[in-house]
């Protein structure tokens, strides 16, 4: 398979998520600070201009962060990475959502690309400061869902972590927040995996 991806986005997820399952793939930069996404080659592949994406043995392209992550769990690493029971499932699932959904799409797409919220230049600290409203009240509602255990659903790694991964990477690394403890502890935690090292080593971030 081809796995589209763009340093430091949230395809990092899933790089991650690559790594840890240990599936051949090869990884193919578009980078997004220089317009790739928007251009051919990539407009060909995935006319939505948006990365991660997945083109799988098959021909046929997957996108979407939570639905790569899920193919990637069900198909590779079934035993290791999907939960038991269909509401563990449905838990982790909730979990992904809102990490992608609200703390990227709402909360860090306003910190970190303002300009796409409004076109007023003097609004872009009032986008920012909204999005970090977002971004720090789910951080309060995670801490406390991840409280002392390992993985955010528990003692399993799950699809829920290779969202909080790279979300957490944007608070911690890019960002600096100042994010409840546990959080932090986790992000360093899952970056002295092997899988998150090799994943942030191929795309230049250490
Ligand atoms: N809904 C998509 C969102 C993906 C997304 O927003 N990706 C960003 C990078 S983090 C992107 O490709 N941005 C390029 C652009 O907006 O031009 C998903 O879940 O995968």
């Amino acid at each position: 398979m081809k796995f589209y991806y763009s340093p430091g986005a949230c395809s990092l997820g899933i790089h991650f998520l690559l790594e840890e399952i240990g599936v051949d793939y090869e990884g193919v930069p578009i980078l997004i600070k220089d317009g790739d996404q928007l251009k051919e080659p990539y407009v060909s592949v995935n006319p939505k201009s948006k990365v991660p994406a997945v083109l799988r043995d098959d021909g046929t392209l997957l996108t979407e962060f939570g639905v790569i992550a899920h193919w990637l769990a069900h198909t590779y690493a079934k035993d290791s990475f999907v939960p038991e029971t269909f509401e563990e499932e449905l838990r982790t699932m909730e979990t992904l959502d809102y990490l992608v959904a609200t703390v990227h799409m709402q909360g860090f797409s306003r910190m970190l690309r303002p300009q796409k919220f409004t076109p007023n230049e003097a609004d872009l600290d009032w986008v920012r400061e909204n999005g970090n409203a977002i971004v720090m009240k789910a951080a309060k509602h995670l801490s406390q869902q991840l409280s002392d255990k390992p993985f955010i659903m528990g003692d399993k790694m799950t699809i829920a972590d290779a969202a909080l991964f790279y979300t957490m990477f944007w608070g911690v690394v890019r960002l600096n927040l100042d994010l409840p403890e546990n959080l932090i502890a986790y992000f360093k935690r899952m970056s002295d995996r092997p899988a998150a090292k090799k994943a942030l080593e191929l795309e230049g971030l250490v």
